[in-house]
């Protein structure tokens, strides 16, 4: 973790997305603004990076869906930098963007899994996640591994530019550190997440709700929920609700709060309350040991602590099993759900 806190890791690794980190970290630090393009769970990783580049590095953040900005006429600078991301390499809108990008002069960075795919050759620098080919069409591992190059961007250029504190980056090495065992205890709630799925398996609707850096998880959370099980899902930030999505609260609607012990705790728990109030089924994503939001919730998953910037790493996970659970209990196909590509070329 140190070596990639110094490039060299990730540059090291990524002989055909030439350049790397490391040699982009001066460009990195003096961008002016940082444009982030991607489309579906990798557009979601993005939303994660703005919340971490903006707190971290103090760089203004601007995440599009590619789909959405190949087809404007946005205003891109020279002296930016975009992000692209993908786990494919292949997905056309994102290609196109960053044609669009390119075309303007502004600088490109890839993140890709896939060494040689068409996106890592149409970038200027980037970095390989290397989680290993997806099985399934829907990416999981992919969003976890963008996630953490992501952070470790955002603190490189923190770093360079000063704006995160020596103790603040040592305490991100070292929770960082931990995530692979953290993972991999939130992986053992597997069981107690399928016995919950089975409560859910036939509801037609789901809600998701989060703050801060679970908002883009809330999203992602439905995304896979619409994905592989057919199931109506919004994500919300859960301050949200009251403009609008709390009309649709009863005792009918299953709500997944990811609600880990952070900066907005105080707020998600009255947004819990609001949907008890209205008779709402809460399966509330909390930190292990939490007490205020178990008594209200329906059902509680405990997850590992860690620190807000890390905490999508962790959170995800459980909203993954969930999703893969109630869609085997559907019967659908989670390697290969209908109407998906895995390369969305068109
Ligand atoms: C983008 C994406 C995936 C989604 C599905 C369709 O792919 O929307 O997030 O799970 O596979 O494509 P990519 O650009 O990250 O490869």
């Amino acid at each position: 973790i140190l070596d990639s806190m110094r490039g060299r890791m990730i540059a090291e690794n990524n002989h055909l997305m030439m350049g790397g980190i490391r040699e982009y970290e001066n460009k990195f630090a003096n961008a002016q603004r940082i444009l982030i393009v991607a489309c579906g769970t990798s557009w979601h990783a993005g939303l994660v990076a703005e919340y971490l580049i903006e707190d971290l590095a103090r760089i203004p953040v601007e995440v599009e869906y590619a789909s959405e900005f190949r087809y404007r006429n946005p205003i891109v600078n020279e002296n930016d930098i975009v992000i692209a991301i993908s786990q494919s390499g292949e997905t056309a809108d994102t290609l196109a963007a960053i044609e669009l990008a390119k075309s303007k002069g502004a600088t490109i960075f890839g993140i890709c899994n896939v060494v040689g795919s068409s996106i890592a050759r149409a970038t200027d620098a980037g970095a390989y996640t290397h989680a290993g080919p997806e099985i399934g069409v829907a990416s999981t591992k992919a969003f976890t591994a963008q996630v953490t190059v992501l952070t470790l961007i955002a603190m490189i250029i923190g770093s360079k530019r000063g704006t995160i504190e020596t103790s603040k980056l040592h305490q991100l090495i070292a929770e960082l550190e931990q995530i692979p065992a953290k993972v991999e205890e939130t992986l053992k709630l597997d069981k107690q997440i399928e016995e919950i799925s089975a409560i859910y398996k036939d509801a037609t609707n789901f809600l998701y709700l989060g703050r801060g850096y679970n908002f883009p998880v809330a999203l992602e959370g439905a995304l896979k929920l619409k994905e592989i099980s057919y199931i109506h899902a919004e994500g919300y930030p859960a301050a949200e609700m009251k403009h609008g999505p709390i009309a649709l609260i009863d005792e009918q609607m299953p709500v997944v709060v990811i609600a880990t012990k952070d900066s907005s705790y105080e707020k998600i728990v009255s947004n819990v309350q609001e949907v008890k109030a209205r008779k709402g089924k809460v399966i509330a994503v909390v930190t292990e040991g939490d007490t205020t939001i178990p008594a209200m919730a329906d059902h509680v998953i405990e997850i590992p602590e860690t620190s807000e910037h890390l905490m999508p790493l962790l959170s995800v996970v459980p909203l993954q099993l969930l999703s893969y659970h109630i869609a085997v209990m559907r019967g659908c196909n989670v390697d290969q759900p209908r109407n998906l590509a895995k390369s969305v070329t068109v």
